[in-house]
């Protein structure tokens, strides 16, 4: 069975694992509490950082890739369209794009709103990394314009990646999505697979309650 180390972006991973029907277990790793100690974690990821994954031999970091993995291992099924699909570039485009435009330059703001010292909190680092995620945003509300779902009328993989994307920057900075992206947000954690994840992530479910407002 797979084994997904760490909550966290580990949730694109078990959403994922979920919609393809695919057994795991969680095995949480404690990030607040420093993972020097955590022996067992540090032997499969020595980098220190979550989500990693055991799947038999293989193990792997980095959400997008694992979830790519798990596609072409284990499916791909209709989550992740094929290269004769037209919709196959676009689905491409905003996979990659929900961590590399999205998430990441997030992580820059929240690591410098909690780890550095109080007179360093906004700076131009952060000012830059906000105005790459609003600019990348410019391009998920651009095609939302068009479909229902980011790479068409169909569900994929690329959706879990910008709905987590755009939910961790409302829920960790505060971010105000727009109606377009809040209506999106909505259908797309309404599925099943999302809610079943969020079952097997209590410390995400214990944060995201604490959260005025958010879903
Ligand atoms: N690009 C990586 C980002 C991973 C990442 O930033 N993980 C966070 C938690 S969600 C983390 O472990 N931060 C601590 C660190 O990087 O040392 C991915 O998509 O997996």
């Amino acid at each position: 069975m797979i084994t997904l180390y760490g909550e966290g972006r580990g949730f694109r991973v078990a959403w994922l694992l979920e919609e393809m029907g695919r057994p795991y277990r969680v095995r949480p790793v404690d990030l607040l509490d420093g993972v020097e100690q955590d022996t067992e974690f540090l032997a499969i990821n020595p980098a220190g950082f979550i989500p990693a994954i055991v799947d038999g031999d293989t193990v792997m970091v980095e959400s997008i890739a694992i979830m790519e993995y798990l596609l072409a291992r284990y499916g791909p099924g209709p989550l992740a369209p094929t290269p004769d699909d037209a919709t196959f570039a676009t689905y491409q485009q905003f996979l990659h794009m929900g961590e590399a435009g999205l998430a990441g330059p997030i992580n820059a703001i929240v690591a410098t709103n909690i780890l550095a010292p109080e007179a360093e909190r906004e700076n131009w680092t952060t000012g830059w990394a906000l105005g790459i995620f609003k600019s990348r945003l410019g391009l998920v509300s651009r095609q939302l314009a068009r479909t229902p779902l980011i790479a068409g009328d169909r569900f994929t993989a690329a959706d879990i990646s910008v709905t987590y994307a755009l939910q961790f920057a409302q829920r960790t900075i505060g971010f105000a999505l727009g109606t377009v992206e809040l209506d999106y947000v909505e259908r797309t954690t309404a599925r099943t697979g999302y809610r079943r994840a969020m079952d097997n992530f209590p410390a995400t479910k214990a944060w995201v309650a604490g959260l005025a407002g958010a879903n």
